[in-house]
């Protein structure tokens, strides 16, 4: 069991919560940043929770926010981590056109800030960082399957901040000598994905409609190609990528391809709903055959001025240098989902259960 101190932002995301379960599990005191949100914010870690008034406590939180770069540095002196994993961002591609000054802000000024925190106490020597990059920085295709030496053409505000993240990272561990890594991760999902990334929009949209609680399931870009693979195995790989006495850059990635379309037949076909497709472009529907239910159709509001059509990670690297290898196949991971959202739909099971497929 390690006795290390980690500090994630962005814990009360997706991967913040697979990642402080899994270094809380190799005995890690783990320190996560939270914004400070109007409504509860921590659902996804509070199964994690221990009362700040218990005798030293494995988990904590602390308020924080990457636009607050005296916040940063505060924190960083305060719990003094062997390894800072910058997973908070304003995640979203569709959102980020509608808000790319607060992207460019968060994503890309905020690994600076981070950066420099680590600079400006000192801690090179100390502290290892691990910074969330992502196949978006490859947007339009160069080259397929995508690797670590595929040129980057990135297709949005987000993947544009990203790539400043990408190689500020790299200038400060050129630069100073820090141990500071990119992981450039293809699309993970799990049963706590954000509800509005589409794999989890179309299997909540299946439980809602098996439930009657909803018509039909709205989407854009039918077409677009991801490689997805679970949350739960990326984050085993971002903590082997800081383990190494090397830092360097890594594709974590599964090396499948699947379209959106592909995903809704399956996430439908989990009930025994085949579903046929009709129609052409925004006319486009998906039917239920056996009643000729219209379930899926087109809005154009989901479309992206710029589009990433096909992304398909290469990630021998990371099987050669780190043992890493994804482990859940295109269909556990989304049966995984549906099942996960039925069950919440019939009210059987709690948010925490469910939160990390039990
Ligand atoms: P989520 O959107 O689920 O989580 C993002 C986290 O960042 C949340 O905790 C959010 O807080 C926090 N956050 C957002 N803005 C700020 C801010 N200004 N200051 C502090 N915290 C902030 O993302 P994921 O868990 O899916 O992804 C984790 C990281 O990995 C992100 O950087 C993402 O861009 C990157 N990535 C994700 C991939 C994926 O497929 N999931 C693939 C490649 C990269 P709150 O809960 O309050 O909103
Ligand atoms: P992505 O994920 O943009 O790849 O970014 P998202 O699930 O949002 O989109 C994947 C593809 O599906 C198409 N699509 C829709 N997308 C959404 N959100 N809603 C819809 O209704 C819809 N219809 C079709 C999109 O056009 C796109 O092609 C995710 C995020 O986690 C990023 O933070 C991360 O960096 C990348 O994955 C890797």
């Amino acid at each position: 069991m390690s006795d290390k101190v980690a500090l994630i932002s962005g814990v009360t995301g997706q991967d913040g919560a697979y990642l402080a379960e899994l270094l809380l599990s190799k005995g890690y005191r783990v320190h996560g940043i939270k914004r400070r949100s109007s409504s509860f914010n921590t659902e996804r870690v509070d199964h994690l929770y221990e009362d700040p008034h218990e005798n030293d406590p494995r988990f904590r939180m602390h308020y924080g926010d990457l636009t607050d770069a005296t916040n940063l540095i505060r924190l960083v002196q305060e719990v003094q981590p062997d390894e800072i994993y910058n997973l908070a961002a304003q995640s979203h591609v569709q959102v980020s056109f509608d808000t790319p000054e607060y992207t460019a802000n968060a994503d890309a000024v905020g690994t600076l800030r981070f950066l420099e925190a680590i600079r400006i106490l000192g801690m090179e020597g100390r502290t290892r960082f691990y910074q969330a990059s992502t196949s978006e920085l490859y947007g339009k295709v160069q080259e397929v399957p995508q690797r670590e030496t595929t040129p980057f053409y990135p297709r949005s505000p987000y993947a544009a901040a990203k790539l400043y993240a990408y190689w500020i990272t790299v200038n400060y561990r050129e630069a100073y000598g820090m141990h500071a890594s990119n992981g450039i991760l293809f699309n993970h999902e799990s049963p706590i994905r954000g509800e509005t990334f589409v794999t989890r929009k179309i299997t909540r949209a299946v439980a809602a409609i098996e439930a009657g609680a909803q018509d039909c399931l709205w989407l854009g870009n039918l077409d677009a190609q991801r490689d997805w693979g679970h949350a739960r195995d990326y984050v085993e790989g971002m903590w082997r990528i800081l383990q190494q006495d090397t830092p360097d850059d890594y594709v974590l990635a599964t090396g499948e391809m699947h379209s959106v379309r592909e995903f809704v037949e399956l996430a439908f076909g989990q009930l025994g709903v085949p579903i046929e497709w009709r129609g052409e472009g925004i006319d486009e529907q998906g039917i239920d055959t056996r009643n000729g239910r219209v379930l899926i159709r087109i809005d154009e509001r989901y479309f992206r001025p710029t589009e990433v059509d096909q992304l398909l990670g290469d990630p021998s690297k990371a099987k050669r240098v780190l043992g890493w290898e994804h482990s859940t196949p295109f269909r556990q991971l989304v049966s995984e989902m549906v099942d996960s959202d039925m069950r919440a739909f019939r009210g059987t099971n709690s948010f925490q259960r469910r939160a990390m497929g039990e």
